[in-house]
């Protein structure tokens, strides 16, 4: 754990100030139950907080806003506030339209960040050391707040974890022998049942995401290098749902690139989990980050889900992701 900070520390910087928990960009359930996580915690030492999401927050988290009756400002003025905690994101870009005033007032020193956050850390991150609890083994960012907070005790608070765990291990489907205990831990400590944290991480897609799932299953290519087989598309909309769903069809490695309405080019990836473990594979290191030199634009994400956005056309981010995995394999 990259640990600049004690709970102590965080509590002292937040006391007396005006607090927001920031989530990413399209907040999902695992940053919207971080920050809903803090929140609590404050809250029992008094401190108050806003949370506030950048441009959108998608139906799941929606609802358990909903749920906890937890308001939440989309968009937020930054300028409002002296310290920032940020849950579930360390990129300037995951902060959509937040951007630029951020990085604007961060420079000014308006107001001081602190970052909770389990995806691969680097140096162009908000903030790689200090004031940062960053723990790329923490399967969720609830978990490593369930983890940092370890003497805090509240059955919301464990609850929430279980939703952060089990959406961002897609039910399980990656895990550790430490990520079962906190489930299991958490679960009995929320006074709540496994079917209540499953109505929260069920998805029911809509139709606009059936269509750009089967346009782009009706376009991929399968490529085979030796025992390697990856699947390739493009899509308009929905590129990670899309690459998440190609795996799925039976593929080691899923590439999906669209260009975004904003003009950005983006390349979600997704890599099957044993086929990952057997061949010590990571996506961000092996093949994202090495997009990165040849294209620029921005890597985030974990070993076996991940992203890339740039200045570049679908095809062509395509061409260089099967040329860098040729190499590879
Ligand atoms: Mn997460």
């Amino acid at each position: 754990m990259l640990n600049g900070l004690s709970v102590k520390n965080v509590v002292k910087k937040c006391k007396n100030n005006r607090v927001l928990l920031l989530t990413h960009e399209h907040a999902d359930l695992d940053s919207f139950a971080s920050a809903l996580m803090m929140q609590i915690f404050l809250s029992k030492q008094k401190i108050n907080s806003t949370i506030g999401v950048p441009s959108h927050i998608n139906e799941q988290a929606k609802k358990l806003a909903d749920f906890f009756k937890t308001d939440y400002v989309l968009n937020p003025d930054l300028k409002s506030f002296e310290v920032v905690l940020i849950f579930d994101l360390n990129s300037f870009e995951q902060l959509g339209p937040l951007k630029k005033d951020f990085i604007e007032l961060y420079n000014k020193k308006n107001f001081e960040v602190i970052v909770f956050d389990h995806h691969v850390s680097n140096k162009t991150c908000i903030v790689y050391e200090g004031n940062c609890v960053i723990d790329e083994t923490m399967v969720s960012t609830t978990q490593l707040i369930y983890n940092f907070l370890d003497t805090f005790s509240n059955s919301n608070f464990f609850f929430l974890n279980c939703i952060g765990i089990l959406e961002d291990t897609g039910h399980f489907l990656v895990g550790s022998d430490k990520c079962f205990l906190d489930f299991s831990v958490s679960l009995k400590k929320s006074n709540k049942t496994y079917a209540d944290v499953l109505f929260f991480t069920k998805t029911e897609f809509d139709n606009g995401e059936r269509i750009a799932l089967l346009k782009a299953a009706q376009r991929s290519k399968i490529t085979r290098i030796r025992e390697v087989i990856v699947i390739t598309s493009t899509v308009s909309f929905y590129q990670s749902f899309v690459a998440t769903k190609l795996l799925n069809f039976g593929a080691h490695i899923s590439l999906v690139s669209g260009v975004e309405r904003n003009g950005l080019c983006t390349l979600s990836a997704r890599a099957d989990s044993v086929f990952k473990d057997i061949n010590n594979f990571n996506l961000v290191k092996d093949l994202l980050l090495l997009i990165k030199e040849k294209l620029g634009g921005e890597v985030g994400g974990h070993s076996g889900a991940a992203q890339w956005k740039g200045k570049s056309t679908p095809e062509e981010v395509l061409r260089v992701s099967i040329d860098i995995l040729k190499k590879k394999f």
